[in-house]
């Protein structure tokens, strides 16, 4: 069974130009938890008072998921995150030498120093803290320093490490991410370590939930997500896409998929970042057929052209109208607005009308084909 950690509230508070007040973020939270997600990442409680306020007031809903917070290896995240009363903590330090010798002018051992007094810090104050530490740019940091850092971590009390593809480096079959857990399990293992190993890939080149989903394949336990894929840059695996595929293709069947369309609903208006129309799952035309050869065969049965059911999501397939249509497309709209007996000449003439206002660019809505019938019969008995 593996857990999904959604980052909305972290992660995806960090898109360029996003922010969620207060009470958005416990209506978001709200629905992850409806949602049946295991970690809710709720924020970095340092960065802002106002984040500090969410993340407490969040931690304190009792939700069934675990409430977590971000937090630098420094005390003064720590403690402002244990004062949240979260009851998870995710503490990052990136330990690749060029990180080191840059930006931290610290060495491997010392890095390390910080990392593990960090922990058993945490530890120390909640025992039953569940801790993750993330070597941060793990994939393209030197493996040695990235086991003997996330060993150290274990054995200082972390019980989860978190292979972060920061920058979406990964690909599928070239630079595995199967490969990279799996590798990186069986260091732990040869120590007798078996921590929760989690996921954390973002989008940069598309792949991050073909790598998420690698992951999965080679025992990661916790994969990161945000609703709408949002995230620094081009974001990170988009929650509903990754739930979806989990439920309907591995059988983890544990979440409530019918919430999904409320949540991004609510994401994509407070974040100002529109669910485009063509986004898998989520997006308007996902269930849409368009092409009068599809929705003929379509219409006869789904699957011809769907090998996933809207139902899912608790969605319905619709029937474009527009420049493609055919006429089995019009047949099925003309029964939805109760005008299934017109003669087949009128229908043609209606798909004319229809075709016409297609090549305008515009989708014709049911309402609107209402006014094309109508024109069309008043036209007919007019020409009479
Ligand atoms: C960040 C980077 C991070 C951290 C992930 C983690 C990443 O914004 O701090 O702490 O597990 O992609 O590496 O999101
Ligand atoms: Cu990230």
């Amino acid at each position: 069974m593996v857990w999904v950690l959604d980052s909305t509230l972290r992660e995806g508070e960090q898109t360029p130009g996003v922010y969620f007040d207060k009470h958005i973020k416990l209506a978001i939270a709200n629905l992850l938890d409806e949602i049946g997600i295991d970690i809710i990442e709720a924020g970095h409680p340092m960065v802002t008072p106002e984040i500090h306020e969410a993340v407490k007031s969040i931690a304190q809903k009792n939700y069934k998921a675990i409430v977590g917070a971000h937090s630098r290896s420094l005390k003064q995240d720590v403690d402002m995150a244990l004062e949240c009363g979260v009851g998870f903590i995710g503490v990052f330090y990136c330990v690749s030498d060029e990180r080191l010798n840059t930006v931290f002018k610290k060495d491997l051992d010392s890095a390390i120093k910080q990392i593990t007094d960090i922990i058993k810090y945490a530890k120390s104050q909640k025992p039953d803290l569940l801790i993750r530490y993330t070597p941060e740019d793990t994939v393209r940091s030197q493996f040695e320093n990235v086991v003997k850092a996330s060993v150290a971590a274990i054995e200082a009390g972390a019980d989860i490490i978190s292979v972060a593809d920061t920058t979406g480096y990964m690909i599928p079959g070239k630079r595995s991410m199967y490969d990279y857990i799996s590798r990186l399990k069986e260091e732990f293992n040869k120590r007798n370590l078996y921590p929760k190993v989690a996921v954390h890939c973002h989008n940069d080149r598309g792949l991050a939930l073909a790598n998420a989903l690698d992951a999965y394949r080679a025992g990661a336990d916790i994969i990161d997500a945000t609703t709408l894929s949002l995230g620094e840059r081009a974001g990170i695996v988009d929650l509903a896409q990754l739930l979806v595929v989990l439920t309907v293709d591995f059988g983890e069947n544990r979440w409530n998929l019918h919430k999904l369309i409320d949540l991004y609903n609510l994401v994509s208006k407070h974040s100002g970042i529109p669910i485009p129309a063509n986004f898998p799952i989520t997006g308007m035309n996902a269930f849409t057929h368009c092409a009068g050869v599809h929705t003929h065969a379509a219409s006869i049965n789904p699957m011809h052209y769907e090998s996933l059911s809207p139902a899912v999501i608790g969605r319905e397939r619709s029937f474009a109208l527009d420049h493609m249509s055919g006429i089995a497309s019009l047949r099925y709209a003309l029964n939805l607005i109760g005008e299934s007996e017109l003669d087949e000449q009128t229908q043609y003439d209606i798909l004319k009308e229809v075709k016409s206002v297609g090549q305008k660019g515009r989708m014709v809505d049911l309402a609107e084909l209402k006014h094309i019938v109508d024109a069309v019969k008043h036209h007919l008995t007019y020409k009479r």
